[in-house]
C-alpha cells in the first residue's frame, strides 16, 4: 500500500478533511470509499454517475460550445452520454506526459465533497469530476470528435487499457462517453428511465436552450420503437413553473419571470399564483436543487412578503382586516422556481443542500422586488386577484390555527391521549419503534395480530383520508382520520415563521410505514398519505422517517411448499420452477388485500424486520414530485388514471 493510500485509510472515515483528500490522488481512493465521492452506492449515487457527465457536457453549454445532450441507456445498463461541444482536449499539455483527456479521466482533480472550491457552476452535488466515474465502471470508453479525428481511449476501474488513438476521420466536434458501472461496488446496477429523464427535463427547463434527450434501448414500444424523451425548453423557469401547475388552476394569465444579475451572481425567477392552498418553491444553486433552501430561498421570501405588503399598505387593501398577515399567505397557491448560479457555493445542512452564502439573499431579494414590483404596478386587476387572496389564505390561516389550537389543548386536557384506534408498542425509545398505518379496520386487525407488539403500532385509518391537495388547512385539521396521525405520531406542527415545521423531537416512532392494499385502490390511498406527508409534514420525509411497505402480490403452491412472489415475473418463476410440466398442482393465489393474508403470512411477508422490504419515501426531485403530486390529487382523471397504470405494477394486473 502506497503511503498516500495508508494517510488516507488511517484518516477513519469521518474525519477526512479537505486537506487529506487533496493528497489521495489515486483513483484507488474512490473505489476503496466510493460513498465519500457520490454520496452513496445505493440507487443514489448509480444515477448520480450519469448526471456527473451530463453536468460535464452542460458546462460546455453554458459555455457556448454545446447545444445537444443525448444520454443512451444500453441493454446491459451501460450508459452513453454524446455532446456536440469542443471535445476534450487530446493534446498533450507541456509539462506533462499524458494527454489531457487521460488526465480529466485519470487523475481526481476536485476533492471529496467537504472540498468548496470542487463546485463548478454547473457542477454536480458532488463536482467530483469524470475520474470518479471512471473509476467506478468496470469499463470506460471515450470518443472525441476534434481537429478533423476521431480519437478514443478504453479504460477499467479507471486504468487506461492503452493510450488515446486515432481511429478514424469526422468534420464534427464532440465528447462520446460510455461507462458501465461496477457491479461490486453498487448494490444495483438497473438504472431507472424515469429518474434520469425526470432529471433531465429538470436540466432544460434550468438552462433554456440545450437539448436533452434520453433513449432507453431496454424497453421497445408497439411500434418497435425504443423508449426516447427530448427535454429542451425555449423559455425556461417560465416553461417549467407552466409545468409544474400543469394540472391547476391558475389564478393570473401569466408567469411573473425575471433572469437578471444582481452584484455579480446571476439570478433567474419564474412564479405564479394558483387557487390551491399549497405553496411550492423549489430553488436551485448551480442546477442543484437545493431542497434544504438556503439564503437564496430566504431572499425570495424577504423580497417577496415585503413588496406584496407595500403595495397592500399603499393600495389601503388590508386596512378591512383586523389581524397580521404573515408571510405564509403570502405563498398560499404560489408557485415558484428560483434558479442563481454562485461562484463558490457552500452548502450546509444534513444533505449539503442548503445554500450559506450570505450575500446572495440580498441579490435575490432585490431581483423578486424589482420584478414584482413593476408587475403590480403595470398589472393592477392581477395585483387585486393576487392580494385577495392573501387575505383569503390570512383568515383560514387565523381558522386553522383555532382548529390546531383545539386538538392540541384537547390533547393535554385528555393527559395527551392517544388516540384510541392506536395499538401502541410497548418500547417507548422512538428510535426502536415503528408505525404501520393501515387502511381499513380489517386489514389493521390483521396487522395488529401479526406485528410484533414490543416496538410496532398499528394505526387503522378508515376510509379514504382527506385529500389534502384540495382542502383547507383548517378543514385538513378537522379531519378525524389526520388528527389521528398528528396524535399517535406525536408531533406538532407549525411555528410563527414556518407553519409546516414539524417538531421531530417529540416524534414516537423513526419508522412510519404505509400499509395499503397492492391493488388500484391502494396504490391511490398510499398517495393521498404520502401527499399529506409531503405537504404537511415534509421534515418526515427530509429526515429519512417515511417508508412504505410491499406486500406480495400472490402465494404461490405446491404441496406442502409455499412461496410469495410480489412480482409478475417472480411468479412466472416459481410455475416454472415448481410446474415439473405437470401445470394444474401448481396452485396460485392473487392477493387483493391485506385482509386476506392471515396474521402470521402478513407478518413474514410484509412486516418481519428479517424479511420485508420497506421502500423508504425520498424526495430525490422535489419539482417533479411536486407535478405529480398536484397531477394524483387534481380534478383531472384522465392523467391521474394513466400515471397509476403506468407505474403501479398491479394496476396492470388487475386491468
Ligand atoms: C477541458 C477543456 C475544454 C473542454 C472540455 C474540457 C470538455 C469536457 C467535457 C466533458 C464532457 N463534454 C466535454 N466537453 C468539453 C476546452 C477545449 C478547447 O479549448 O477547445
Amino acid at each position: 500500500m502506497s503511503e498516500i493510500e495508508k494517510n488516507g485509510v488511517t484518516n477513519g472515515n469521518n474525519n477526512y478533511g479537505a486537506d487529506s483528500i487533496q493528497v489521495l490522488e489515486g483513483l484507488e481512493a474512490v473505489r476503496k470509499r466510493p460513498a465519500m465521492y457520490i454520496g452513496d452506492v445505493n440507487e443514489r449515487g448509480l444515477h448520480h454517475l450519469v448526471y456527473e457527465v451530463v453536468d460535464n457536457s452542460i458546462d460546455e453549454a453554458l459555455a457556448g460550445y454545446c447545444g445537444n445532450i443525448d444520454v443512451i441507456i444500453h441493454p446491459d445498463n451501460s450508459i452513453t452520454v454524446k455532446d456536440d461541444g469542443r471535445g476534450i482536449p487530446t493534446e498533450i499539455p507541456s509539462k506533462e506526459s499524458r494527454s489531457a483527456l487521460e488526465i480529466v479521466l485519470t487523475v481526481l482533480h476536485a476533492g471529496g465533497k467537504f472540498d468548496k472550491d470542487s463546485y463548478k457552476v454547473s457542477g454536480g452535488l458532488h463536482g467530483v469530476g469524470v475520474s470518479c466515474v471512471n473509476a467506478l465502471s468496470t469499463f470506460l470508453r471515450a470518443e472525441i470528435h476534434r481537429d478533423g479525428k476521431i480519437w478514443m481511449q478504453e479504460f477499467s476501474t479507471g486504468k487506461p487499457l492503452h493510450e488515446v488513438q486515432v481511429v478514424g476521420e469526422t468534420d464534427k466536434t464532440g465528447t462520446i462517453i460510455t461507462f458501465k458501472p461496477d457491479a461490486s461496488i453498487f448494490t444495483n446496477i438497473v438504472y431507472k428511465y424515469d429518474t434520469l429523464s425526470a432529471r433531465l427535463r429538470e436540466l432544460a427547463f434550468l438552462n433554456a436552450g440545450i437539448r436533452l434527450s434520453i433513449t432507453d434501448q431496454r424497453e421497445k414500444d408497439e411500434q418497435g420503437q425504443f423508449k426516447s424523451e427530448i427535454h429542451h425548453s425555449e423559455e425556461g423557469l417560465k416553461e417549467f413553473v407552466e409545468y409544474l401547475d400543469n394540472t391547476r388552476v391558475k389564478l393570473t394569465q401569466e408567469i411573473i419571470h425575471v433572469a437578471t444579475e444582481k452584484n455579480g451572481v446571476p439570478v433567474e425567477i419564474a412564479l405564479q399564483y394558483n387557487t390551491s392552498y399549497s405553496e411550492n418553491v423549489h430553488s436551485y444553486v448551480n442546477n442543484i436543487n437545493t431542497i434544504e433552501g438556503g439564503t437564496h430561498l430566504t431572499g425570495f421570501r424577504r423580497g417577496l412578503t415585503r413588496t406584496l405588503k407595500n403595495y397592500a399598505d399603499q393600495s389601503g387593501m388590508l386596512s378591512k382586516l383586523k389581524f397580521d398577515i404573515s408571510g405564509d399567505d403570502f405563498r398560499e397557491g404560489l408557485t415558484a422556481v428560483i434558479s442563481v448560479k454562485v461562484a463558490e457555493p457552500q452548502f450546509e445542512g444534513q444533505t449539503k443542500t442548503k445554500l450559506g452564502n450570505s450575500d446572495v439573499a440580498l441579490s435575490v431579494d432585490q431581483a423578486v422586488s424589482e420584478m414584482l414590483s413593476n408587475y403590480l404596478e403595470e398589472n393592477p386587476r392581477a395585483a387585486k386577484i393576487i392580494m385577495d387572496k392573501v387575505i383569503l389564505a390570512a383568515q383560514a390561516r387565523h381558522a386553522a390555527r383555532k382548529a390546531r389550537e383545539m386538538v392540541q389543548r384537547k390533547n393535554a386536557l385528555s393527559g395527551g391521549g392517544l388516540p384510541g384506534k392506536l395499538s401502541d408498542c410497548s418500547e417507548r425509545d422512538p428510535e426502536k419503534c415503528e408505525i404501520f398505518i393501515v387502511e381499513g379496520d380489517s386489514a389493521g386487525g390483521t396487522a395488529k395480530q401479526g406485528r410484533d407488539r414490543r416496538n410496532q403500532a398499528i394505526l387503522p385509518l378508515r376510509g379514504k383520508i382527506l385529500n389534502v391537495e384540495k382542502a383547507m388547512q383548517h378543514r385538513i385539521f378537522e379531519n378525524e382520520e389526520i388528527k389521528n396521525i398528528f396524535t399517535a405520531l406525536g408531533v406538532t406542527i407549525g411555528t410563527e415563521e414556518d407553519s409546516k415545521a414539524v417538531n421531530l423531537e417529540k416524534l414516537r416512532y423513526h419508522k412510519i410505514v404505509i400499509m395499503t392494499d397492492a391493488d388500484v385502490d391502494g396504490s391511490h390511498i398510499a398517495t393521498l398519505i404520502m401527499t399529506f406527508f409531503f405537504r404537511y409534514m415534509q421534515d418526515l420525509i427530509k429526515h429519512g422517517h417515511l417508508y412504505i411497505a410491499t406486500p406480495p402480490l400472490y402465494l404461490v403452491k405446491k404441496g406442502k411448499r409455499e412461496s410469495y412472489a410480489w412480482t409478475e415475473q417472480q411468479r412466472m418463476q416459481l410455475i416454472a420452477e415448481w410446474g415439473d410440466g405437470n401445470e394444474g398442482s401448481v396452485h396460485v393465489q392473487r392477493y387483493k388485500g391485506l385482509g386476506e393474508m392471515n396474521a402470521s403470512q402478513l407478518w413474514e411477508t410484509t412486516m418481519d424486520p428479517e424479511q420485508r422490504t420497506l421502500q423508504q419515501v425520498t424526495i430525490e426531485n422535489a419539482a417533479e414530485a411536486d407535478h405529480v403530486f398536484s397531477m394524483l390529487m387534481g380534478d383531472d382523471v384522465p392523467p391521474r388514471r394513466k400515471f397509476i397504470e403506468d407505474h403501479a405494477h398491479y394496476a396492470k394486473i388487475d386491468a
